[in-house]
């Protein structure tokens, strides 16, 4: 039986501790605003951009949001960005991923200007994020660093395999626990022996977007397992990437899907948004 690590209760500490920060921020007369782009009609992304703004509202940051049919164009998305970038009750700029296929993700964001950009895709902080002094974390692997924390595992010098390398998660989840010293191994579909690398993990994340793929046997006894996969069954039940009931057997720490990493990612987000409030305020967005 290994230790559930709740991104629902950690995230709500946390958020308690953001909405504090928020009223002394208000205080100084500083107001934190997040705008979120939502483009599309896909079912999940309205799930995630309902609790982003849920979360806005519980900590008391003042939030807008825009939604698109899927039919959108590049220029128009990109006009509206031009105009956050300018508006000064908008301190974050979030465009909910993935975009409809015809228009150009990489430019979407490249337009976004990088201190408003509270997911820290632009190239610009995914730059500071490999040379280690970024303002903006990505809000996913942000918050599986808070609950590994949780665990009491001290990642120096731990094997961490990280299964999945997508910009979002992958990529900057092995910068993160590399940073801290970890020892870190980067897996993914073209991997040989996949379970002969998993089963040296110390701290397993998994991110690959394939329900159930990591099962109890590929698992080391006693490692941190953190599950970052939600997938909608066709029973509508939710599942993650990792096989919960072999796995939580063996693993010594392991989250749960829901309630466990996505949950964080939004405390991040919000947490990303006070940051960007504070830095506009102090130097200027076109500084
Ligand atoms: N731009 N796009 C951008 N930034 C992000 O940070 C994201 N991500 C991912 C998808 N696209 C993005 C999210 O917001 C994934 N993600 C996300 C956010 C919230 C939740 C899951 C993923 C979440 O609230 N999960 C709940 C269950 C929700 C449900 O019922 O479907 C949970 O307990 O896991």
């Amino acid at each position: 039986m290994s230790k559930i690590l709740s991104g629902k209760e950690v995230s709500g500490r946390i958020k308690s501790e953001l909405k504090e920060q928020t009223e002394i921020l208000k205080k100084n007369n500083i107001f934190p605003g997040l705008a979120v782009i939502l483009a599309g009609d896909d079912p999940a992304s309205r799930v995630y951009v309902n609790n982003k703004k849920k979360a806005c509202e519980e900590i008391g940051i003042y939030s807008e949001e825009y939604t698109f049919s899927s039919d959108v164009t590049e220029d128009e998305i990109l006009d509206l960005i031009d105009e956050l970038n300018k508006k000064d009750s908008i301190s974050g700029i979030l465009v909910q991923l993935p975009l409809p296929k015809h228009i150009d993700e990489k430019k979407i964001i490249n337009s976004i200007n990088p201190k408003k950009d509270v997911d820290a895709f632009h190239p610009v902080n995914v730059g500071k994020i490999m040379t280690g002094n970024y303002d903006f974390v990505p809000c996913t692997p942000a918050g599986i660093m808070e609950l590994i924390k949780e665990s009491d595992i001290d990642i120096t010098g731990a094997n961490c395999v990280v299964v999945g390398r997508s910009n979002i998660v992958g990529k900057p989840m092995a910068m993160l626990l590399l940073h801290q010293n970890g020892t870190v191994t980067i897996c993914h579909s073209k991997t040989k022996e996949l379970k002969e690398v998993t089963k040296k993990a110390d701290i397993l994340v998994v991110a690959v977007g394939i329900p159930n793929f990591v099962t109890g046997d590929m698992i080391k006894p006693g490692a941190v397992v953190i599950d970052v996969g939600i997938n909608r069954m066709p029973d509508k039940k939710l599942v993650g990437d990792v096989e919960f009931e072999t796995a939580e057997k063996v693993a010594g720490a392991i989250t749960p899907v829901p309630g466990g990493v996505g949950p964080m990612t939004i405390a991040m987000l919000m947490k990303n948004t006070l940051k960007a409030a504070e830095i506009n305020a102090k130097k200027g967005v076109n500084r």
